[in-house]
């Protein structure tokens, strides 16, 4: 039985990975440190659905299939020893990386929250490609990475699996071709984190001949997957709130509560989708398709289709009559940008793509409705903003102390309220 060591696998995409995985006949472990839910009481906010603890989680998949998923909970980012210890001894066949903090707007929250999502991206990403040197187990790694590493700005040409063509012209005036990793174009802390990842990834493939896939993943919208829905125990994750809920999720959520959609800006902004179906198949696939040894990082786009924020505004409202309405962008981001991104690679490796569908859409307004009691209106509005300026113009209502919150230097997270 194959073994596939999950980091991160109680989040968003982790948890229902873990689950297609082992319901595919591998033996599956899970790391995580739970920092998902104990940000969610920073937040004050938690997850639509009512998420189990792990262990509720687990009792329940094992009584419905037999299968037994392993927990690990510790920091990935803090105990080295504990990582490298897993690996020497479970020799996982693969190791799926998604425990980092994944939230923009978190990313943009204060000081802290930059240094933190900082600290907490490298040094997870750096300890795992540094255990499984020191392992000597030949893993290999599929990183949950992200499309927002190529940048939103409009460029004349479709977007490529990461790594670009390009022509230096040689002392002796001939054109030489060059392969280099498409340019790195953050528009968060949290997108800057994947950018640096990548380099992480480039140094440990070339020096210690690490197998590493890069999955260019765009915004995953659904909740529910075939093994989620078994049980409403198994049921995922739902964010919603303004720092951590993504945009097709909260417009279908907000449609079902009878809350304005909350378009930024002109909404102009052309972002890709996946979902969150399709994400655990195309884990599977990359993991089934590892590069050989000595091949350089492998780069899959993990996107399916591609929309105008407005344009999803405009389609939510039309089935479900709830109101548009434009916010100023707490952002600092194109107001209009085109994106084309190329996906041939899990397209030849099987991939059926799911398209925004009437019935998907439907499911996520019907779980949205059927949990609308454990919303709090209060988180749905964006308090993170991009910089200070944005902090006093931010829909004209609020100054930058009102929106400010500093945190103190504490591995708590401790904070203050500068009213
Ligand atoms: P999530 O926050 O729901 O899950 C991340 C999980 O990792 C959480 O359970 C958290 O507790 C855990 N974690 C974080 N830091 C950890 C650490 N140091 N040690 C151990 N566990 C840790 O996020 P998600 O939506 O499931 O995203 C997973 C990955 O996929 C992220 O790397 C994200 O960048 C990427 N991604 C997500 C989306 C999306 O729309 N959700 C889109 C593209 C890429
Ligand atoms: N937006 C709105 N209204 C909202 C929320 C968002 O107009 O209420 C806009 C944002 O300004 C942005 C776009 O929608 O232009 C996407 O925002 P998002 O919050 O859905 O997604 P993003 O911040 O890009 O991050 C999410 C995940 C992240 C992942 C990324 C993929 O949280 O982990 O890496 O999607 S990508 O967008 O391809 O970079």
């Amino acid at each position: 039985m194959k073994k596939v060591l999950i980091l991160g696998g109680d989040g968003f995409c982790g948890w229902p990975s873990a689950l297609h995985l082992s319901k595919n006949g591998y033996d599956v472990a899970i790391v995580d440190n739970l920092v998902r839910r104990k940000t969610d009481i920073e937040l004050e906010c938690g997850s639509l659905t009512p998420i189990q603890s792990m262990s509720r989680r687990l009792s329940k998949w094992q009584e419905l299939t037999g299968q037994k998923i392993a927990f690990h909970y510790f920091d990935v980012a803090e105990n080295y020893h504990r990582l490298l210890t897993l690996i020497a001894e479970y020799k996982p066949d693969s190791i799926v990386h998604f425990a980092e903090q994944r939230a923009a707007p978190y990313s943009m929250k204060s000081s802290w929250h930059k240094r933190y999502t900082v600290s907490n991206n490298l040094n997870a990403t750096n300890n795992l490609l540094a255990a499984v040197v020191e392992s000597g187990v030949n893993s290999h790694i599929v990183h949950l990475g992200t499309t927002g590493v190529y940048g939103y700005g409009t460029v004349q040409q479709v977007i490529p699996e990461g790594y670009l063509s390009v022509y230096t012209k040689g002392q002796n005036g001939d054109l030489e071709e060059h392969e280099i990793l498409y340019p790195a174009a953050p528009g968060s802390i949290y997108h800057m984190t994947k950018t640096q990842d990548a380099l992480c990834f480039y140094y440990y493939n070339k020096n210690d001949k690490i197998r590493i896939t890069d999955l260019h993943q765009g915004v995953v919208w659904g909740t529910e997957t075939e093994e989620t829905r078994m049980d409403e125990a198994l049921i995922n994750r739902f964010d919603y709130d303004g720092d951590y809920g993504t945009v097709l999720n909260r417009f279908l959520m907000q449609a079902a509560i009878g809350h304005p959609l909350t378009v930024y800006g002109t909404g102009g902004q052309t972002r890709a989708f996946i979902h969150i179906q399709n994400t655990v198949q195309c884990v599977k696939l990359a993991i089934e398709s590892p590069p050989k040894h000595g091949d350089k990082v492998q780069i899959f786009n993990q996107v399916t289709e591609t929309h105008k924020v407005r344009e999803l505004a405009q389609l939510v409202a039309n089935k479900s009559g709830a109101e548009i309405r434009f916010f100023d962008n707490p952002r600092t981001e194109d107001a209009e940008n085109e994106l084309i991104v190329r996906n041939d690679k899990f397209l030849s490796l099987g991939l059926n793509p799911i398209h925004l569908k009437d019935g998907l859409l439907a499911e996520v307004t019907n779980i949205a409705k059927k949990y609308q009691h454990r919303c709090d209106t209060k988180s749905i509005i964006c308090t993170s903003v991009w910089d200070a300026k944005k902090a006093v113009d931010y829909t004209g209502k609020k100054t930058a102390e009102g929106l400010q919150q500093t945190y103190q230097d504490s591995p708590t997270g401790d904070f203050t309220e500068m009213a």
